[in-house]
């Protein structure tokens, strides 16, 4: 039987190629600064993002935690959608590790606004805790990788800096935003105090993320990264396997995100499923499911029965997201199995 595994773009196993090219690589000892593969990986992304440097770092959490800590203080709290990533998949870290709190708000499709922000700051009072950090996600993973408009960026750049307020962006997936508007990572950035991305989603290295921002924000992460046990030594080995990814699997996720429409089309007609195509935007849809007819658990079982792999995201939505060991067959075969199901 054939398997097709939607779960997630993290599943992507590292290539023949890219184990050749990771045996390779320079190493020395990072804890120093001294990795050739690293510094290298580091200075093409800060060159990329616009920013003055960048941090190599083990997983996307830790790209966002080390920045949480690195713009806060204890008993401050972060604004961000309810549904973002940071919210919900993150173990609680930033309690447990900066001892800050979550102020979520409620997004449309993982999007909030100036307005919703402004609202959500908190005055200038004893009582109150104080607003450290705003956050976004782009691409927004619980909506189904919806893009964030930049005109909404800019507008919440522009109050975070009269505000005086740190901005970061969770862009675990900021390469798909890029590839499907065109819009540079640079112009993407720009707005933002610090970014976190991964080669280790729809690129298809084994591990890795990167943290940009300016020299001095991070020095803080490096500390912070350290302290969560990110110090990795010879990791040149995984900085390799990111540039590899930067170079042969970044022109590809366009195709990606044509195999996620290619699917959404294929099953938006079938009883007890509806897709919003507005929201089917790159690799990721998430689609609807008619509890009146079958539960999102059961359909997901039942699709698993035949080698279809794919994950409930609450009671009456499943996700699945297209990745570079996904064809246009794997594709077909879904659609096929999904018609025998329903
Ligand atoms: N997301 C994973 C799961 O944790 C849900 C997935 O399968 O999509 N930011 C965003 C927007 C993410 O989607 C993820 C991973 C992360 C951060 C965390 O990255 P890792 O898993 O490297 O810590």
């Amino acid at each position: 039987m054939r398997t097709v595994d939607l779960r997630s773009d993290t599943l992507t196993r590292p290539t023949e190629e890219m184990r050749r090219y990771m045996m390779g690589a320079e190493v020395g000892d990072d804890v120093f600064a001294e990795d050739p593969t690293i510094n290298r990986l580091q200075e093409k992304i800060a060159q990329l993002s616009g920013k003055e440097a960048a941090l190599f770092v083990t997983s996307g959490t830790q790209g966002n935690q080390v920045c949480i800590n690195a713009h806060t203080q204890p008993g401050q709290e972060i604004i961000l959608d309810r549904n973002a990533h940071i919210a919900n998949y993150e173990c609680g870290a930033p309690a447990m590790l900066a001892g800050v709190q979550l102020h979520t708000i409620e997004g449309k499709n993982g999007i909030i606004t100036a307005e919703q922000v402004e609202r959500a700051l908190r005055p200038p009072d004893d009582h109150y805790p104080q607003t450290g950090l705003i956050c976004l996600e782009n691409t927004h993973n619980r909506a189904g990788g919806v893009i964030y408009p930049l005109e909404e960026i800019r507008r919440i750049s522009e109050l975070a800096r009269r505000k005086k307020l740190p901005l970061h962006l969770d862009g675990a997936r900021l390469w798909n935003a890029s590839a499907a508007t065109g819009i540079s990572i640079a112009e993407y950035c720009r707005y933002f105090d610090s970014v976190s991305l991964c080669f280790s989603k729809g690129l298809g290295a084994p591990v890795g993320s990167i943290v940009v921002g300016d020299r001095e924000f991070i020095k803080r992460a490096h500390f912070y990264r350290k302290a969560y046990g990110g110090g990795i030594r010879q990791g040149g080995i995984l900085a390799a396997a990111a540039l590899f990814a930067l170079e042969h699997h970044l022109p590809l996720l366009k195709e990606d995100h044509r195999r996620a429409r290619l699917l959404a089309e294929g099953i938006a007609g079938l009883p007890a499923i509806s897709v919003d195509f507005a929201a089917v935007q790159t690799n990721i849809l998430i689609f609807e499911v008619d509890p009146k007819k079958i539960t999102a658990d059961a359909l997901v079982k039942k699709l698993g029965e035949q080698g279809v792999k794919m994950f409930t995201f609450g009671p009456t939505r499943i996700r699945a997201v297209a990745h570079l060991e996904i064809s246009d067959e794997d594709i077909e075969y879904a659609i096929g199995v999904f018609k025998r199901v329903l």
